[in-house]
């Protein structure tokens, strides 16, 4: 057996060139591995222990750059966060509704997750005025869709093109509750305004047209909110004036970080490799529903619930992958989990169809064009959809260099192409695995035998 030379060169301009070169021959993937921390419980964590009463613990923190943008805007905001580590961190709340006026700007840095929760916040302090930003992505990735139901419920925020587009200022306005029908199935809306929902009097509610990820729900209930979900409709309704308590939590290991290994030790022959402590949450198992359809060989061990949140541990062993078509509802339920996918599909015997995706164009990057584009210079045959992408599988790709475009999935996504891939793949700005996952290139330099 031999192992991939694989090597990580920061450049002049303090960017890293990750360099993956498969052997000719006898490459597989082994071990018994752990992935970091649920980025979207870790960000949620944070926000609830800063905003609820008394003392928050969190163990196993995701470190990443989005949940450090998290903890350094509730900083600013007056929460005290302890110093960020895996083992526990402690934040001291300050209490629904008594957010301090920060001095500066709030800066989310890559973190949708952190500029849209927070906006609900932010809104629904009266009296109070804040201004939020990001990185050079974030600044171009809607806020409209937060921003219009926010202004229904009376909110004042302003911003460049139309208020959909950060930097964004906002002055605190006593809210009033509605009953908002998302176009979209998506996470960040229905939690920003249900946040929004928390200080505000009344009953808000968020209608949407398929289930996405429960965790604000799930951990909102957890910290005291008074909460009534409706199954039968995706709807969600919150009573305002909230007391919320801080409480532990346990954040499982991340399925989307564990979704590089799925597909990794599937398309790798020989390999065989266990994730442990994985959150299987049912709003996020679609990956693992996916790849079953394509033929992958996973079985779930272990199952158990950690601090109201279901846990595994994942075997994959590499099997002969086939296409499948995956669209409608399972699409929120993998969303981040599509460019992985992209690559498992590109190895899969037939043409793979992904639609009802629209929603990876507003990602850290157009994740539709740039997979397409990265892994056809591979030699990958990608088309692209208006809302998804057309992979013909079989294909043998060809060592190259390509670009996250400054984006953690694509990023990690080329690499685990690149295990596949004859001669040197060269991925570019690979440091933005940093942002949901920063020991990747160390666990896949161990796995590979
Ligand atoms: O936080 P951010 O930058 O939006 O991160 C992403 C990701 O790939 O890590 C999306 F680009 O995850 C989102 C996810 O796509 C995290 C999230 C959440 O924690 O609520 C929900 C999803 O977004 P959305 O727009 O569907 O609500």
């Amino acid at each position: 057996m031999s192992a991939a030379v694989i090597t990580l060169k920061t450049q002049e301009n303090g960017s890293d060139n990750l360099m993956i070169q498969r052997p000719t021959a006898g490459l597989s993937l082994q071990g018994r591995i752990l992935v970091p921390g649920d980025k979207s419980i870790s960000h949620r964590a944070l926000m609830l222990g800063a905003i609820a009463e008394g003392e928050t613990e969190i163990q196993g923190l995701l470190l990443g750059e989005d949940p450090r943008s998290t903890a350094h805007c509730f900083r600013a905001l007056g929460a005290e966060i302890s110093e960020l580590n895996t083992e526990l961190v402690r934040v001291k709340g300050i209490g629904l509704g008594n957010f301090q006026e920060p001095l500066d700007v709030l800066n989310a840095g890559n973190s949708g997750t952190t500029i849209r929760l927070m906006l609900g916040l932010l809104a629904s302090h009266p009296g109070r005025f804040f201004t939020v930003t990001g990185d050079d992505s974030l600044r171009s990735r809607p806020m409209s869709r937060v921003v219009k139901p926010l202004q229904q419920m009376a909110a004042e925020i302003w911003g460049r093109k139309d208020n959909n587009l950060a930097p964004l200022a906002i002055q605190g306005q006593a809210l009033k509750p509605i009953h908002y029908h998302s176009p979209i199935a998506s996470a960040q809306v229905k939690s920003c305004i249900l946040l929004a929902g928390l200080n505000t009097d009344g009953k808000t509610t968020v209608t949407e047209p398929a289930l996405s990820r429960d965790h604000s729900e799930r951990m909102l209930r957890a910290f005291g909110a008074e909460l009534s979900i409706d199954p039968e409709t995706n709807s969600v309704t919150v009573t305002g004036n909230a007391k919320l308590y801080g409480q532990k939590v346990v954040v499982p290991g991340d399925i989307s970080s564990a979704a590089f290994w799925l597909v990794a030790a599937s398309i790798v022959p020989g390999s065989e490799l266990v994730v442990e402590n994985v959150g299987v949450n049912p709003t996020r198992t679609g990956i693992l529903e996916a790849l079953s359809m394509m033929g992958a060989d996973i079985e779930m061990e272990n199952q158990r619930e950690v601090a109201g949140e279901p846990v595994a541990d994942l075997r994959v062993r590499s099997s002969q992958l086939k296409s499948c078509t995956i669209a409608g509802d399972i699409i929120p339920r993998l969303i981040d989990e599509i460019p992985i996918l992209a690559v498992a599909a590109t190895f899969a015997e037939g043409t793979t169809i992904i639609r009802d995706a629209a929603e990876l164009r507003v990602k850290e990057s157009d994740r539709i064009t740039v997979m397409a584009q990265q892994l056809n210079k591979m030699g990958g045959k990608i088309t692209e959809l208006p809302d998804g992408m057309e992979i013909t599988g079989g294909t043998a790709l060809v060592g190259a260099e390509v670009d996250s475009h400054t984006d953690h999935r694509i990023g990690m996504s080329l690499a685990i192409a690149a295990l596949n891939a004859s001669g040197t793949t060269t991925i570019h700005r690979a440091e933005a695995a940093a942002i949901s996952y920063p020991n990747f290139t160390s666990t896949l330099t161990e796995v590979c035998r």
